[in-house]
């Protein structure tokens, strides 16, 4: 929990795999430490996709010359990782234009591509409110209600089981969502109370909108494959004796409850989101 953030997790890795190379590991010790960094944590796949294409980079430069090789392979790494960094300011840049002067949007978590997106809004002279759900049991949207409130964006708290009641008659006419994984079905997996949120969205008729890179997109989900909801440690939540705890960290939203996902290359409905996928990810499979 040291990095957290989708995003974040998977150009942290992309870079320790860069290290690795610089300091001269052996394409054995590379599969080695990405298999570490793979089993770090279970949902957000922008993990092992940034794993993955790393050493897909490693494995298309076999030289006879192991210094020319490594050089390419790093030119290569470097790329891929500015590219991780710039598609986050992208899919900020389509969301922010989303934003329109009177709006009152509800977020939950700390996405920062939701961050990035609302503080771009702001600069651009848009005047809109937030409404952040405290997001149980880490309390992550006090971090997003926090950074908000530094780039002068009227920012309002609410206990996350306040949501429902706060769509139905505090005005909100949007919400904005980040994701750790997408599916095939335009589905997507955020933190738990991401689903509950959207169900309450449709039933109120607000849209719901899912900032995401498309480095979270799931490849193998084309297949029917789904990822492992990380469940966390019961003190989190509560230390009563003798009191099971049941504390998932993600769930995953039904497309039904997605208006449109907004990624690097715009906004893209959720029927969309497999022929994407497929153009993406051709590497892969
Ligand atoms: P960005 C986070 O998970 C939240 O679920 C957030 O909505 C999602 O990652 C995307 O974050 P965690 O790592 O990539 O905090 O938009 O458990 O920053």
């Amino acid at each position: 929990m040291e990095v957290r953030g989708a995003l974040r997790i998977a150009v942290a890795a992309a870079r320790a795999l860069e290290e690795e190379i610089v300091s001269g590991a052996s394409a054995d010790d590379v599969h080695k430490a990405a298999d570490v960094l793979r089993d770090a944590r279970p949902t957000a796949v922008s993990l092992p996709n940034a794993v993955n294409y790393v050493l897909h980079i490693v494995e298309s430069h076999g030289s006879d010359d192991p210094a020319v090789g490594r050089a390419l392979i790093l030119g290569e790494v470097t790329a891929f990782i500015s590219s991780l960094e710039s598609s986050i300011a992208e899919a900020a840049a389509h969301g922010s234009s989303l934003v329109e002067d009177g709006d009152v949007i509800l977020t939950i978590c700390n996405s920062s591509t939701v961050v990035e997106a609302l503080k771009l809004a702001k600069g651009r002279g848009r005047r809109f409110s937030v409404f952040a759900c405290e997001t149980r049991p880490r309390w992550q949207g006090h971090i997003t209600a926090r950074e908000l409130s530094g780039a002068g964006v009227d920012v309002t708290l609410i206990v996350d089981s306040a949501a429902y009641h706060t769509l139905k008659t505090k005005g909100v006419s949007k919400v904005f969502v980040g994701a750790d994984t997408v599916y095939a079905d335009g589905s997507v997996v955020n933190k738990v109370g991401t689903s509950q949120v959207a169900l309450a969205a449709r039933s109120a008729g607000v849209p719901v909108y899912v900032l995401t890179e498309s480095i979270k997109f799931y490849p193998y989900s084309m297949h029917g494959a789904t990822v492992e909801i990380e469940e966390r440690d019961g003190a989190e939540v509560s230390d009563i004796k003798g009191v099971g705890v049941f504390n998932p960290a993600f769930d995953v939203t039904s497309a039904d409850n997605i208006t449109s996902l907004v990624t690097e290359d715009g906004v893209c409905p959720p029927g969309e989101v497999r022929a994407r996928m497929e153009e993406k990810f051709g590497w892969m499979m």
